[in-house]
């Protein structure tokens, strides 16, 4: 993966997606926790998943004019729903909702066409399986009950991670997050990386978890933070020189979806914060949160045709 990580480096900017089935309340993605919705009734929103208006390629369209390089999105979230076919489990968009239809493998081809790398975000933490016992953290208030099996949990995990890098061509990296929900020992972290290299050795490996990298790790990312910064207590020191690094940032206040998160940052501010992620030779993933229908907010594709036009003018490609 050492092209990859070349590759990486350059990139400069990337599109950061928050979607998933929480986005029907527009709330924000951690809508589960923070109003303690318990598992049986949090069953109920995927039912009204129904992202009529959805049309991959314009996403991508959107990032690719908007001079980015590559599309994280989220495969799963906290919420444990999968956005993708995963045959492990059936809480995942297939079984779920009306809409049924693969949002990962839409994205992983339209991405293809148009030349951008597709990056995975999956949280290693997860509020809905049982099997998440002895719960970390957060997810105490789900209702689930209080046994299960770790083991299964992980491999759970992996299986899943096995088909994302098995069903979706080329990945560009994984982007953990969640880590920091329980114990570093838990996660059995070896056996997790040496699978995804095994499965598609260029991939990189980065992981949320807000402290220096882990042995494995191909970049090291910044949570609303430049790197070194550590303003917001969600990243660790920054190994400058070692790894490539990533900021990530929101187009307004929340990651995921909301109604009420009208503080949408002006464009020259992303445009200033660009540049200075640039500065620290850092990439800068800006994050979306599309709306249930399908369609991200108009005030961000307004934001993004200002700094698509300015990354036109001085970006170097
Ligand atoms: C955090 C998560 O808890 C947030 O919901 C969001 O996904 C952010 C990028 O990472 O760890």
């Amino acid at each position: 993966n050492l092209k990859n990580r070349e590759w990486y480096q350059d990139a400069k900017f990337g599109m950061f997606i928050h979607w998933g089935v929480y986005s029907v309340l527009g709330v924000h993605e951690w809508v589960m926790e923070t109003q303690s919705i318990d598992k049986k009734t949090y069953e109920k929103i995927p039912a009204f998943f129904n992202p009529t208006e959805f049309n991959a390629e314009e996403w991508v369209l959107l990032a690719k004019s908007s001079g980015m390089k590559y599309i994280t999105i989220t495969t799963k979230h906290h919420d444990g729903f999968a956005m993708f076919d995963s045959k492990l489990t059936d809480w995942d968009i297939m079984d779920r909702t009306v809409y049924k239809k693969d949002v990962i493998k839409q994205m992983a081809e339209a991405c293809k066409k148009h030349g951008l790398k597709l990056y995975l975000y999956y949280s290693q933490l997860d509020w809905y399986q049982n099997d998440y016992y002895p719960r970390g953290n957060t997810g105490k208030k789900t209702g689930r009950p209080d046994k299960g099996n770790w083991e299964n949990y992980l491999e759970f995990m992996n299986g899943q991670l096995t088909e994302l890098l098995t069903n979706y061509g080329e990945i560009g990296g994984i982007w953990f997050d969640g880590w920091w929900d329980k114990k570093e020992a838990d996660w059995q972290l070896r056996k997790t990386y040496d699978l995804i290299h095994e499965l598609q050795p260029q991939t990189m490996i980065g992981s949320n978890h807000h402290q220096a990298p882990n042995p494995g790790e191909d970049f090291q990312m910044f949570e609303k933070d430049l790197p070194g910064e550590n303003k917001g207590g969600y990243s660790g020191d920054a190994e400058v020189g070692k790894l490539p690094l990533e900021t990530a940032e929101t187009m307004a206040k929340q990651w995921g979806f909301s109604l009420q998160d009208k503080a949408y940052k002006p464009s020259k501010e992303l445009i200033q914060y660009l540049v200075k992620a640039a500065g620290y030779n850092s990439n800068f993933l800006l994050n979306v949160g599309p709306m249930p229908n399908g369609k991200i907010q108009p005030e961000f594709i307004e934001t993004l045709k200002v700094i698509g036009d300015w990354t036109d003018t001085y970006g170097e490609t």
